[in-house]
């Protein structure tokens, strides 16, 4: 097919084995080596033992997600050129092993952000869910950021402020594990010993951004690129950078991957084939501004992974993780996009794609999985979409 079968596995931590995964029919695996702190280089010996492993397995090692990005990247720390060498270094090492592909995003301090992660849909099922109202109590209420109050709609804030009044310590606890700590722990976030902990370290990691502003980040963005992008050329590598996820401006944060004009700008600025985008149908889909039938016809080219999956919209701000045949993202339209632009590329590479995050359904309670990355929901999900891009491919063939 023109879109690889790949699947997230964390590593040996991971309680989905390769041996299963190989059985699910996928061909490549997505991963990172995360047992190497965040800045150190990914030596070639590392490397290869994580390769030979998959590939033991019958598979691949596809894609690097991720080549975990520096804080000092974005907030342009004085030790940031010594980084920018240890991540060349990195590329090269990934390259001499034949991985070309890798996913990064540039989110200041948070990656993704969901406020439940065990939401219970009628069905029985459960899903990741972003609670607008929840969100801008641990905003304005936990984290105590006075510049909370102008920055959301005076209903929400309303809202907020009751909710946090009629909030028990231990839901406090929750929202706080949940947004800084279970969704981060297994990217390369914080680990702390109680709530009050990680609110503090997450004060701090806040507070670096205070003097940093859309522009500045963008500057920042544009000396990492300009820095590495040479060295992913000259070792056939593509870098994708991931939106940012939900695709809007949070905790007082800069933020600059989450719209079309984004994308145009990061894209042109440093307009070479190895300067891509990770298409995350989930994360662009999430912001209503975001026309994704027009992004994957205008950036294809450029697009060199998939994560596919929808969200629902609800009143108020509020998305949940819809089905991946469903919601508000057109799933027909994107993989037919994306099988096309694998047409007029080499007809011997197909486009790495990874079935984002899945619903917890049937045993997947059981299990100890990753937030959003449960067993069950997510075959389900890959068979949905495997299918339909092979519907999609036999019809283009006429
Ligand atoms: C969450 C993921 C993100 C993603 C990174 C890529 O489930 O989609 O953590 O891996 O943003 O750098």
């Amino acid at each position: 097919m023109n879109l690889e079968k790949t699947w997230r596995w964390f590593g040996d931590n991971d309680s989905i084995s390769l041996a299963e995964i190989q059985q699910i029919g996928i061909e490549g695996i997505v991963t990172a080596l995360h047992h190497i702190p965040n800045g150190e280089v990914w030596t070639v010996e590392e490397i290869k033992k994580t390769q030979h492993k998959i590939e033991e397995h019958g598979m691949r090692w596809s894609v690097v997600e991720s080549l975990p990005v520096h804080e000092s990247f974005k907030y342009g720390g004085d030790d940031r050129d010594r980084l920018i060498s240890n991540y060349k270094e990195s590329l090269k090492n990934l390259g001499k092993c034949g991985i070309k592909t890798i996913c990064y995003n540039f989110m200041p301090v948070i990656d993704w952000i969901r406020t439940e992660l065990d939401h219970k849909l009628p069905n029985g099922s459960e899903v990741l869910y972003f609670n607008f109202v929840d969100f801008v109590v641990f905003d304005l209420c936990v984290l105590d950021r006075k510049a909370a109050e102008n920055e959301y709609p005076i209903n929400i804030v309303e809202k907020a402020k009751k909710r946090y009044s009629e909030m028990s310590s231990q839901d406090i606890a929750n929202l706080v594990d949940t947004i800084i700590v279970k969704t981060q722990g297994f990217i390369d976030g914080i680990t702390a010993d109680n709530p009050e902990e990680a609110i503090a370290i997450f004060q701090e990691l806040l507070a670096q951004y205070t003097h940093i502003d859309d522009v500045q980040l963008r500057d920042n963005l544009k000396y990492f690129l300009e820095a590495i992008i040479p060295t992913a050329e000259e070792n056939g590598i593509k870098m994708c950078i991931h939106p940012d996820d939900p695709p809007m401006k949070v905790l007082g944060l800069p933020r600059i991957v989450g719209s079309r004009d984004d994308i145009k700008w990061i894209l042109d600025t440093v307009p070479s084939a190895s300067n891509g985008l990770t298409f995350c149908t989930g994360s662009l889909g999430a912001g209503v501004h975001n026309d994704l039938d027009g992004m994957v016809e205008e950036f294809a080219d450029r697009i060199y992974f998939a994560h596919l999956r929808s969200t629902q919209q609800q009143p108020e701000g509020d998305f949940f993780e819809a089905e991946h045949l469903e919601g508000s993202v057109d799933m027909y339209n994107i993989i037919k996009n994306l099988v096309q632009e694998v047409d007029r590329r080499d007809l011997e590479i197909s486009m790495p794609m990874r079935v984002d995050h899945g619903r917890k359904i049937l045993f997947d309670s059981e299990g100890n999985y990753h937030p959003g990355y449960p067993l069950l929901g997510r075959m389900k999900a890959m068979a949905e979409i495997t299918g339909m891009t092979a519907a999609i491919e036999r019809s283009l063939q006429g």
